[in-house]
């Protein structure tokens, strides 16, 4: 068993999605996490395993290899495809209750802007990690973020801006979330955004990329 879940870890760190895809050319014709993943839940392991000890495993190499330069967006893009592969077995744990996430985060793009890329992959790292993500998309009003919190009553709300005119409304998010929800983690991200930005409107973090936001995410949960 332990074979088979390093074999999906594995397959998450070099974007594996199935037998039928062509990527990379020297698995052509391999299973990977879609059939490895099923294949591990009928053999026994448990939804958990395959959580921790495959697609988390798989997708924190993923994450320092990103943040120390020595792997690139289309590759992630592929993991993030193969973990996505791999997590449609397993929604139905989460769904039942089966796998209990470590928490809930909201996650948006702010009004006006309509840059999907980087935040889904800021997705499936923290699904990866084991939180529970809510995600709003993009051009995601003030409104639509504390109607979620609301309804979601998440951990932390997580917002993403890459342009420099849809910071302002980030800001506007983030203050009239504080006013509401004076306790709510707040954490930003996107290429235009940073640290000193966080702290002048009052957001509790900023992270560069998705691995050091699973980190901070990891550093609240109770
Ligand atoms: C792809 C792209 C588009 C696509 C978006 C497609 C899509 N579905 O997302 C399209 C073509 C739609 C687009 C449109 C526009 N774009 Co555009 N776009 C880009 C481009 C080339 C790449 C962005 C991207 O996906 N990067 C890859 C991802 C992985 O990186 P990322 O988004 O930064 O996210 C990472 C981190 O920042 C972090 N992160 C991001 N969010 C969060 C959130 C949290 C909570 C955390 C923890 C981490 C985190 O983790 C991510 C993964 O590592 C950038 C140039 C660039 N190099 O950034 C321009 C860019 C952002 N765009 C720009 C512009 C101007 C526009 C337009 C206004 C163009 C126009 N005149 O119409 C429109 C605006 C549309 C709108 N209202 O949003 C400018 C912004 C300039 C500025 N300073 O404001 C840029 C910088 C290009 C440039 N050099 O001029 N764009």
């Amino acid at each position: 068993m332990q074979e088979l879940l390093s074999q999906i870890a594995h397959c998450v760190e070099i974007g594996k999605i199935n037998v039928q895809s062509p990527y990379p050319p020297q698995l052509k014709g391999q299973p990977g996490t879609d059939e490895l993943t099923k294949q591990a839940l009928e053999s026994g392991a448990t939804p958990d395993d395959v959580l921790n000890q495959g697609l988390i495993a798989g997708m924190s190499v993923v994450g320092k290899k990103f943040r120390d330069g020595s792997m690139f967006l289309p590759e992630v893009l592929m993991s993030a495809k193969a973990m996505t592969a791999a997590m449609k077995h397993l929604e139905p744990f989460f769904n039942s209750g089966a796998i209990v996430p470590k928490g809930t985060v909201v996650l948006g793009t702010v009004k006006g802007d309509l840059h999907d890329i980087g935040k889904k992959i800021v997705s499936l790292f923290l699904q990866g990690g084991g939180w529970k993500v809510v995600d709003l998309g993009v051009d995601v009003s003030t409104e639509r973020f504390l109607q979620a919190v609301e309804t979601h009553k998440p951990n932390a709300v997580g917002m993403s801006a890459l342009l420099t005119t849809t910071m302002l409304n980030m800001e506007q998010t983030a203050k009239d979330i504080r006013a509401k929800y004076p306790a709510m983690r707040i954490i930003i991200g996107g290429a235009p955004v940073s640290r000193e930005f966080a702290a002048k409107i009052g957001a509790d973090h900023y992270a560069p990329d998705p691995q050091r936001g699973l980190e901070y995410l990891n550093s609240i949960a109770s």
